[in-house]
Parts: structure tokens; C-alpha cells; sequence
């Protein structure tokens, strides 16, 4: 911040010598000050702009090939503008000059470029920004017309390059600034294609047939499943003002986007000017964003998702904002679940002590069926032996909250959960998405845990869960 301010200090220094020097010169072109973008990680941006009058933004950019998680335990060669996954927004006045420098790191093994769509120009600076690793290049471009742009890279194969990362934003804010908010968030989804399948572990490459067919193995916000969930999840307090500049870097999935639990009170569809008000759910096309502002009232998770729900619940498409602040039940309070008069009780919680339903049997054949589903499904995350990863993945074996209500547990496997959760006095919030099973493998799989790895009895049967999976709550 402070070497920001001493160089838009200097930058103005050297403009007003250059000026009463030589008043030759164009004005317009020597009298702007020179501010350095700063830049954040997503989902930071840089803040609201303050100044009334142009300047000259000079924008640093750096191209870095890097590899890290794409989902726990699972690892992806990104390609990324500024190290992350959207690459860094860029934050800028209508009417300033943006003069940008790409980099291309030399450890990196292969040519980059970018095409910045608040461009009035050829290419978007493509052709001028193509360089090898080891090298620099520089344009300036005017931001014309104010707007939320997608960036991204422009080098063939472009859609290997946007499907491994290469893609982030600029705003450029109108002259007259936007209204102020509590909070901003920046958060983009993508669509990316593993050899190996969903979440398969170690580290995976690209697959081009699979990127040819826009089959992705995983879409994310911001370039990782998980990276708006549990620690990670975006955070608000109830009455505040929340704006998310939203885009899709793809290359090519749209996304039906929207939050599960809030209205937005504006919508700027497309990321242009104009806004709709009280919307549920906005399309995002490729390469093409949005700016949504909403208001949180009560406290508890709002879940961010591609409302094609199985990209959200099968291919990460999911993030979380938490919410908090005071109850307030007469916007939203919880009533009662009862069952129906005559209905035989489903749910333990329900069911009367005398009618407790006769004691489950699992035979040999299902605790083999059992814990082939474990090793395939479960072992994974909870580990081979069910003792799971400290702080990350609860354990299944000798666990406290599976043995208070084991029958409960096919919930979890059928409906996935997510949230602050106590095992063995530990805690955990993560995400455990929903496991796409039959009833008898959820059935079996329970059993298998709760007879090997918690020394219990068969707590559930095929048909009580195919009940439960009537039952289920959209
Ligand atoms: C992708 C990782 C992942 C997979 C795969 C997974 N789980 Fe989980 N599971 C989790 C996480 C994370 C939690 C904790 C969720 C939370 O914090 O709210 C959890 C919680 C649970 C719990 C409740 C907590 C406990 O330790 O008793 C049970 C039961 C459970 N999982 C069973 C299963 C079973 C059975 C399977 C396989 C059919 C499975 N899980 C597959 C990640 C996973
Ligand atoms: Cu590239």
C-alpha cells in the first residue's frame, strides 16, 4: 500500500516536471499519474478506486506453470496468470491507460499470451504478448467502456491453455465509481479434464479427447475443488452487503450460477451496465461474467454452485459462504419434523420405543460386498484402515459419531454433508460429497463399517435406504 502510494507520489512528481518542461507534449498523455496495480489472490481483488481522475496503470503479470491440488490428495499441472487459479484481477477507472507487462517465468516450459476482453484492438494484445519463457512483453490499451471482462490466454492450443488454468478479470469500474458494499469476492468456475477420473489420487494430465468432448472430469470455483469450502469458505455477517464478481474462464462449460439460500438483490448481467433485480439463478457463458450483489439476513451456510446440479455435487462446482449474526425467525425459523399420523416411523429419531424395528441382518455375502464399496468409494478419504487424516477426513473406524447413530449414517452416504462436525472430540469441516451407490451398497457399506471397523451390528437395510432416498430432501 505504501509503495503504491509513493509511486502514484512519484508518478505525479514526474508529471507535473514533464509538463511545465515541455508543454509540447499532449497532455492528456504526460499528465497522468502512474499508479502499479496490486494484485491479490483470488478471492481478493484489489479495493473500490477513490480517484476521480485517470491514470496510467501499470500492470505486472506474471505467467507461472505450477502444480498443486485440484481436489485432496489429487494433483494438476495449472497453468496461471500471477500463480492462482483465476489469475490475479486486474482493477481499473473507464478512461485509464493500462499499460501491461507479461512475463513468462524461464523455468516455465512453454510459450503464453493474453487476450484481456476490455481490449478495443486486435487480438486483445494476443499477437504483441506472445513470448517464450525467459522473456517479457508490453502493450497499452485504454479502458474504454466500464464492464467485469474476462482475461485469459490466447497460445494453441487455446483451449489447453484456458482448460489449465490460463484465465482471470479486469474490472474496469465506471467513471463515477460503484456504490460501496461491506464485502467483495472474486471467484470464477472452470472446467478442467484429468486422464484419471474424479478425484482419482496423485498427479493427473491433461486429457485432450475428453476436453474435444467438454466431458470435464471436474468443475471448480477457483481452480480446486474445495477452494471455497471448509477453512477455506468465504465468510459474511448477516445485513452486510455482499458483491461477487462472478465470471466463467471455462473453456467450456456455462454456468447456471447461484446461491443456494439468498435472492440477489441485483444482478449485472453479462458484467455490463445494466442490472435486474431479485434473480435466482443468472447464466454465465464462457469467457463471460457477472456481478451479483445479495444481503444475507440470517445466520448458516449459503452454498455457491452451478445449479447443473451434478456438476456442483459430482464435479465440485461447490463453495460456501458463512454467515453469521443473530436468529432471526421472522425471516427464516425452523419448525418441527414429525411423521405423518399412521405413518410408520422411518427415521430412529421418530420411531417410538416400542416400535423399534426388528434387529438387521447382514450376511457374509453383503460384508464382502461391503467393504469392496469401501475400498473403492470410502478408503480414499477416510484411508484404508478407516482412520481417516487428522483435521481432514473424520475416521470411520472406532468413530463416536457413527456409533451413536449408525442407521443416520446412510444419510450421510446418500446425501453427502458438509458443515462443522465433532468425531472423537475432534473437529472437522469439510465436505463429503453425496456417493452416487445403489442400496445395497450404501446398506452394505454401512454394515461392513459398523461390524469391522466399529465392532457394532447391521444397523440398515436396502429398502430402509431406498426410503430414505425417497424421503430426500431436494
Ligand atoms: C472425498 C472424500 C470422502 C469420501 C470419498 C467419503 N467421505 Fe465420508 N466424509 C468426508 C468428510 C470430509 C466428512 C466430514 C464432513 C463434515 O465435516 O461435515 C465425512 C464424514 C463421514 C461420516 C460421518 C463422520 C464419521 O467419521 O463418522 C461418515 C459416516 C462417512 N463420512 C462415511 C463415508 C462412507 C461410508 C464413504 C464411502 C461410501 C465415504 N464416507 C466417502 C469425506 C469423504
Ligand atoms: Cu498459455
Amino acid at each position: 500500500m505504501k509503495t503504491q502510494l509513493k509511486l502514484v507520489a512519484a508518478g505525479l512528481a514526474s508529471a507535473v516536471l514533464a509538463m511545465s518542461a515541455v508543454n509540447a507534449a499532449t497532455p492528456s498523455e504526460t499528465a497522468l499519474p502512474t499508479i502499479t496495480q496490486e494484485l491479490l489472490a483470488p478471492p481478493l481483488l484489489p479495493p473500490p478506486i477513490t480517484r476521480k481522475t485517470p491514470a496510467k496503470v501499470v500492470v505486472n503479470l506474471t505467467v507461472e506453470e505450477v502444480e498443486r491440488e485440484i481436489a485432496p490428495g489429487t494433483r494438476y499441472t495449472f497453468w496461471t496468470f500471477g500463480g492462482t487459479v483465476p489469475g490475479k484481477m486486474i482493477r481499473v477507472r473507464e478512461g485509464d491507460t493500462v499499460e501491461l507487462h507479461l512475463l513468462n517465468l524461464p523455468d516455465n516450459k512453454l510459450p503464453h499470451n493474453i487476450d484481456l476482453h476490455a481490449v478495443t484492438g486486435p487480438g486483445g494484445g494476443a499477437a504483441q504478448t506472445l513470448i517464450a519463457p525467459g522473456n517479457e512483453a508490453t502493450f497499452t490499451f485504454k479502458a474504454l467502456a466500464s464492464g467485469l471482462y474476462v482475461y485469459h490466454c490466447a497460445t494453441a492450443p487455446v483451449g489447453m491453455h484456458v482448460a489449465n488454468g490460463m484465465y482471470g478479470m479486469i474490472l474496469v469500474e465506471p467513471k463515477e465509481g460503484m456504490a460501496p458494499v461491506d464485502r467483495e469476492y472474486y471467484v470464477m468456475q472452470g472446467d478442467f479434464y484429468t486422464n484419471g477420473a474424479y478425484r482419482a489420487p496423485g498427479l493427473q494430465g491433461f486429457d485432450m479427447q475428453k476436453a474435444i468432448d467438454e466431458k470435464p472430469t471436474y468443475v471448480v470455483f477457483n481452480g480446486a475443488d474445495g477452494a471455497l469450502t471448509g477453512a477455506n469458505a468465504l465468510t459474511a455477517k448477516a445485513n452486510e452487503k455482499v458483491r461477487m464478481y462472478f465470471g466463467v474462464g471455462g473453456p467450456n462449460i456455462t454456468s447456471s450460477f447461484h446461491v443456494i439460500g439468498a435472492i440477489f438483490d441485483r444482478v449485472y448481467t453479462e458484467g455490463g451496465t445494466h442490472y435486474q433485480e431479485n434473480v435466482q439463478t443468472t447464466m454465465v457463458p464462457a469467457g463471460g461474467s457477472t456481478i451479483v450483489e445479495f444481503t444475507p439476513r440470517v445466520p448458516g451456510n449459503l452454498t455457491l454452485v452451478d445449479h447443473s446440479l451434478t456438476r456442483a455435487f459430482n464435479k465440485g462446482a461447490i463453495g460456501l459462504l458463512a454467515v453469521s449474526g443473530p436468529d432471526r425467525p421472522e425471516i427464516y425459523s425452523k419448525g418441527i419434523k414429525k411423521p405423518l399420523a399412521g405413518a410408520v416411523a422411518a427415521a430412529p429419531a421418530a420411531a417410538k420405543p416400542a416400535a423399534k424395528p426388528a434387529p438387521v441382518v447382514a450376511d457374509r455375502a453383503q460384508q464382502l460386498r461391503g467393504k469392496a464399496v469401501y475400498d473403492s468409494n470410502c478408503s480414499a478419504c477416510h484411508q484404508p484402515d478407516g482412520k481417516g487424516v487428522a483435521g481432514v477426513f473424520p475416521p470411520l473406524a472406532n468413530s463416536d459419531f457413527f456409533q451413536q447413530r449408525p442407521y443416520e449414517m446412510a444419510h450421510i452416504v446418500l446425501n453427502g454433508r458438509n458443515g462443522e462436525i465433532v468425531v472423537n472430540g475432534e473437529h472437522y469441516n469439510g465436505v463429503m460429497p453425496p456417493q452416487d451407490l445403489s442400496d445395497d451398497d450404501i446398506a452394505a457399506v454401512i454394515n461392513y463399517v459398523g461390524v469391522e471397523l466399529n465392532k457394532g451390528t447391521p444397523a440398515v437395510t436396502p429398502a430402509q435406504v431406498r426410503d430414505m432416498r425417497k424421503s430426500r430432501q431436494p
